[in-house]
């Protein structure tokens, strides 16, 4: 099985020749692979909210469930009037969310998409005058170095949306290293609320990525379409199929464009690979887990104290950890 490269998280910090590399080794490589960072483009990020509406992809319902459900005992775990930090804030919405319940002191969202979060950070400003708003525009997956405007103590880290799925298990633990470390040691009032996807049936968790609308398939496929544009590349997108299936040995959902016919695509600089039919390439791993074999990832990152919350169908599962 190839192991797609990570980070998860879109990076637009390099420069576009080092994208183009990246591109063309993971291209070029005997199981062919595109990392599901330029699954996020303007268009891939709305089909990526599409999918969230599916009836079909219950982990972000099931998790504003928990998070609704639970909510004051999850605010007694975070403890009220903390620094929220948000990592991968997107719209900043599931934080907003938790406002009302953690009353946090200030909010530090981060995303790689700065503009768009400073949008919505406006936004919320007029909604919530009495907390301290501090937007950061950062890949956090290359590093947790936070600016002296927020304060080191009583840091509650938040990791929402099964986002740590995309990790393999092995990054995912150096990633929730680099957060317990991003806290002072010994600090009890800093943590970390984190939403995990858990092993369930293959028919659920495939039907969550292979969806009957086609939404899934169509968020997959246009990654070509933003291959095309950063490496001036001529996929087509009727050469190719969508597949994302529960690989039950690994633990994994994998998402694959799969050939229909044999397939040859050009790119710059005279760069060229054939493809047969059926041949695979790889865009996507997102890992379950079960409840234990999550906490004890959290416990050998370093965080200790874990709480967590489940729906009641146990699918999904939110933790809070402290340092
Ligand atoms: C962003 N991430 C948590 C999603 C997931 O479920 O792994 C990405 C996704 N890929 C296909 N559907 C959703």
């Amino acid at each position: 099985m190839t192991q797609l490269p990570q980070p998860a998280q879109p990076d637009h910090c390099v420069s576009l020749d080092e994208i183009a590399n990246q591109l063309v080794a993971g291209l070029m490589s005997p199981h062919a692979a595109i990392s599901p960072k330029y699954l996020y483009d303007v268009l891939g990020s709305r089909l990526f909210a599409a999918i969230c509406e599916l009836p079909e992809y219950y982990p972000t319902r099931t998790e504003a469930a928990i998070f609704e459900q639970h909510a004051a005992h999850i605010a007694d775990a975070v403890g009220r009037g903390a620094t929220l930090i948000d990592l991968g804030a997107g719209n900043c919405a599931k934080a907003a969310r938790l406002f009302p319940a953690l009353q946090p002191r200030q909010y530090v969202p981060i995303d790689i998409s700065a503009k768009f979060l400073q949008e919505a950070v406006t936004c919320l400003q007029h909604q919530f005058p009495q907390i301290e708003m501090t937007c950061l525009g950062m890949d956090f997956s290359a590093g947790l170095e936070l600016p002296a405007s927020v304060p080191d103590e009583r840091r509650q880290f938040f990791y929402p949306g099964s986002s740590i799925g995309n990790f393999t298990p092995l990054d995912a633990l150096m990633f929730l290293q680099r957060i317990r470390k991003a806290i002072r040691p010994g600090d009890s009032g800093s943590g970390l609320l984190i939403g995990v996807d858990l092993i369930k049936d293959k028919a659920i968790l495939d039907a969550a990525y292979d969806d009957a609308l086609g939404v899934t398939a169509a968020f997959n496929l246009n990654l070509l379409l933003h291959v095309n544009r950063l490496l001036d590349a001529d996929f087509r997108l009727s050469d190719w199929r969508h597949r994302g299936f529960y690989n039950a040995g690994q633990q994994r959902i994998e998402m694959h464009l799969e050939a229909r016919s044999d397939v040859t695509v050009c790119w710059q600089n005279g760069g060229i690979r054939h493809f047969a039919q059926g041949d695979w390439i790889h865009t996507e791993n997102s890992y379950k887990y079960t409840q234990h074999g999550f906490v004890d990832l959290l416990q050998q990152a370093g965080f200790g104290n874990v709480q967590s919350w489940c729906d009641p169908r146990q699918w999904f599962m939110v933790c809070h950890a402290q340092a």
